[in-house]
């Protein structure tokens, strides 16, 4: 059994290679892999940790390109299905010099979309160390919301920690309000939790971190809110009332802000893996989300154990 289970939809992503061109009008695209878990799943798995993906893809050639990809990555597939009626879900996505690029999703009815909630009877918890939850999945549809509250109800009952990542795509919920009461409640169900302060904004009506974290932390479960400032690095809080910052890293070639959130995720879960301090985890969250943002994939920027201990050196920095 992997160390870590995460359940997501993998999307085969047109990225746009002309800067600065509207998706309408570009006309080159390189094709990659992305889909925020998989992403995470990736990022473990290059820092030697073991993982298993639960999804499902079409039977179609974009199907069999993401199960190819997935297992060139070493994450585990056992727990991909494959359907027959539905294609697999892709996306269209700019190139931009600035800020966030703007991307375009034919995920409305894809196969990841009618995964069915049997399918988590046949998963194994036996061993699993931690189960990594983003609200992507359940905002893809009814039937894999489902899924995915099942899979989190076993996870919980299994007593295996979890870390939640709200990932708000508004345009998967296609309804705004239904969004935030569902992603607020999975995210209590969760022992750390994950939010941008963008996000905070819309999911309780503040960008102040410390209060996004009390909000969270007013539920039973959840023990620690790691609140994402950006480039300015994390705000962290306890439900023991520890609250500290750790700063970000300075990068100076912003390629593509693309994965940035899923490599902060990866790196806190693989320190917690191998028994480093949370703040330690924090500060290779940082150090991730850093080196993916030089890159122009979803997720090639993540490091292996080698790349990030010379990331570290160069920065003068080292984990506790
Ligand atoms: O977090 C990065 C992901 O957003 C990207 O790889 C693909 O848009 C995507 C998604 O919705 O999973």
């Amino acid at each position: 059994m992997s160390e870590v289970i995460t359940i997501g939809e993998p999307v085969v992503t047109f990225a746009s290679t002309e800067p600065d061109v509207s998706m309408a009008d570009a006309l080159n695209w390189k094709k990659i892999l992305g889909g925020a878990e998989l992403n995470v799943a990736i990022g473990i798995s290059r820092l030697g940790h073991s993982v298993d993906y639960i999804s499902q893809v079409g039977t179609d050639p974009f199907g069999e390109y993401a199960i190819n990809t997935i297992k060139s990555h070493n994450v585990g597939t056992k727990y991909i299905s494959e359907d027959s009626q539905n294609w697999t879900g892709h996306q269209l996505k700019e190139l931009v010099t600035k800020g966030d690029p703007k991307t375009f999703n034919y995920r409305t009815g894809s196969a990841a979309a009618h995964l069915t909630s049997d399918t988590i009877d046949k998963v194994n918890l036996d061993g699993v160390k931690f189960a990594h939850m983003s609200g992507i999945f359940p905002a893809i549809s009814d039937t894999a919301r489902e899924t995915f509250k099942k899979l989190y109800a076993r996870i919980n009952e299994a007593g295996i920690p979890t870390t939640f990542d709200p990932n708000l795509r508004p345009s998967l919920w296609g309804d705004d309000e239904k969004m935030i009461s569902t992603i607020n409640d999975l995210a209590r169900n969760a022992d750390i939790v994950l939010p941008g302060v963008e996000e905070g904004k819309i999911l309780m009506g503040s960008s102040d971190p410390e209060e996004i974290a009390d909000f969270y932390l007013k539920g039973e479960k959840t023990h620690t809110v790691i609140v994402k400032i950006g480039s300015k690095g994390a705000f962290v809080k306890t439900s023991d009332g520890d609250k500290y910052e750790v700063g970000g890293f300075k990068v100076d070639n912003v390629v593509d802000t693309v994965g940035a959130g899923d490599g902060f995720a990866l790196g806190v879960i693989t320190a917690l893996l191998e028994g480093k301090t949370m703040k330690s985890a924090v500060l290779r969250g940082n150090a991730v989300g850093a080196m993916q943002v030089q890159t122009p994939g979803d997720n090639d920027g993540y490091p292996d154990q080698t790349k990030l201990a010379d990331f570290y050196n160069s920065k003068g920095v080292s984990e506790e």
